[in-house]
């Protein structure tokens, strides 16, 4: 019988971003952003499938948060979409600002702490057009548009998430361009990685700056590598690959520098990374109040030539995996925690992100998902465990609250505890979800 109390303080919550459930795209004065243009670009996106309706949140956001209040879930973390707050080059849009004021009202209703995301890649058009994250004139767009948030709702959001995965926006979005706006050019992502950085390590300064008392900090993603076998090109493979995903993040803004190896090895591929400034490693190392980070999955990697930029080769592995088709491997977010403890920081640690993709049917008003039950249920088991050892982990928010449109995918994959039927728009709670209102209720897994 395992009885697995967390402390009194532990937040537990669900989290959402704006493009993936909001629809509402031309509504409330809202602008384009690059993931509309995309989604509309044929071929883009599987099936086809865009966001202008997603899960119909702009209208329904009443409903899901009286929802969430429902389960009892007592933390959510979403995010605020830039578009709706500048739509246009120079042009503030109150209207957006009083939709997430209306999100705020109904969060405080129902006692629902709110954890806000300023950027989850809902980049506006515009700002793509003078260049995008490319451009490092962004970052002072960037200050504008996060320092607007801070005087509206600065008083009333005690947490604040500067940027979702810089790894993702960078090389997703501008090295294997599978995510907007779509390019492939590994020296134009590692410099939006860094202007990536530098926004947030700015943001953090004006936040203290402006004198606000809550929590600020930056959402990383983790995938812990592992080398296929024990051999010396292989473990120097993983560094690579570690380095590529992990160290390149979380070195500058703990340790203020990149990682040596990565550099060289960069440098060696590409050109040298000249639009790292005097000044800027200084700016970046600002982690701020906790570090968030957004955990699914582990990556297992041997020497070879699939993927060029670092000479690796992607191994599969006979773990059981999610409809992802990533494994399904706790023991590497526990190794993941101790790692940021000793090597990293004592700041608290906040999973942002923690979830798996299945489908499952509505049946008689019931969604049976038990798989992704026992995957929350491992995952909370490594938390624990880690917490025991004397970890900082400060809260756990469950990726996410209702199926989504999940970017480049579309509808097909659902991480959701709440199902969406797509023709109606229907919520139904999906076992998982009750499953988890039970956990919070204990406090933890009993
Ligand atoms: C998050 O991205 C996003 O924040 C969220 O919006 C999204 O819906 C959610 O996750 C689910 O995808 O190729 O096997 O090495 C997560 C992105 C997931 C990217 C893991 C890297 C590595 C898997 N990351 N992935 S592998």
């Amino acid at each position: 019988m395992t009885n697995m109390t967390f402390p009194e303080s532990f937040r537990w919550g669900t989290a959402t971003s704006a493009f993936q459930i909001e629809g509402g795209v031309h509504e409330g004065g809202r602008g384009e952003s690059i993931w509309d243009r995309f989604c509309h670009t044929p071929g883009k996106v599987a099936n086809g499938d865009h966001a202008d309706i997603a899960c119909g949140h702009y209208h329904r956001y009443k409903e899901d948060v009286a929802l969430i209040a429902e389960l009892g879930i007592p933390n959510y973390r979403f995010s605020i979409a830039w578009p709706r707050i500048f739509p246009r080059k120079g042009e503030l849009n109150q209207e957006g600002l009083e939709f997430y004021s209306r999100v705020l009202d109904e969060l405080e209703r129902h006692d629902i702490e709110p954890m806000a995301t300023i950027f989850h890649w809902d980049l506006p058009q515009w700002l793509q057009d003078e260049g995008g994250w490319a451009n490092r004139n962004i970052i002072p767009q960037f200050l504008e548009y996060a320092e607007v948030l801070f005087k509206a709702f600065g008083h009333r959001v005690k947490r604040w998430n500067t940027i979702n995965e810089p790894w993702v926006v960078a090389m997703l979005g501008h090295g294997e361009g599978v995510n907007a706006p779509g390019h492939t050019d590994w020296y134009e992502a590692l410099a939006v990685s860094h202007h990536v950085l530098l926004a947030h390590g700015l943001t953090v300064q004006r936040y203290k700056e402006l004198g606000y008392k809550g929590e600020i900090g930056v959402v990383l993603n983790f995938t812990p590598i592992e080398a296929a076998t024990d051999s010396h090109s292989d473990r120097d493979a993983a560094l690579r690959k570690d380095g590529y995903f992990n160290r390149w993040y979380l070195d500058p803004i703990f340790k203020g520098a990149y990682p040596q190896d990565m550099v060289a090895l960069y440098e060696k591929k590409l050109r040298p990374l000249d639009f790292i400034q005097t000044g800027d490693l200084q700016n970046i190392r600002t982690p701020g109040d906790f570090l968030g980070f957004n955990y699914y999955t582990r990556s297992v990697v041997k020497e070879g030539n699939q993927f060029p930029l670092i000479d690796v080769d992607y191994v599969q592995t006979d773990a059981a995996k999610t409809d992802m088709g990533w494994d399904i491997y706790e023991e590497s977010l526990y190794r993941l925690l101790t790692r940021l403890k000793v090597e990293y920081t004592d700041l608290p640690l906040y999973i942002t992100e923690n979830g798996a993709a299945f489908d499952h049917p509505v049946e008689d008003g019931q969604v049976h998902d038990r798989n992704r039950i026992e995957y929350i249920a491992a995952h909370l088991e490594v938390c624990h465990r880690f917490i025991q050892e004397g970890g900082n982990l400060a809260g756990y928010f469950v990726w996410s609250f209702m199926d989504n449109f999940e970017w480049a995918l579309g509808y097909q994959k659902r991480f959701g505890i709440v199902h969406v039927d797509y023709d109606t728009l229907e919520r139904t709670p999906k076992d998982s979800a009750k499953w988890y209102a039970e956990v919070i209720r204990n406090n933890g897994l009993v």
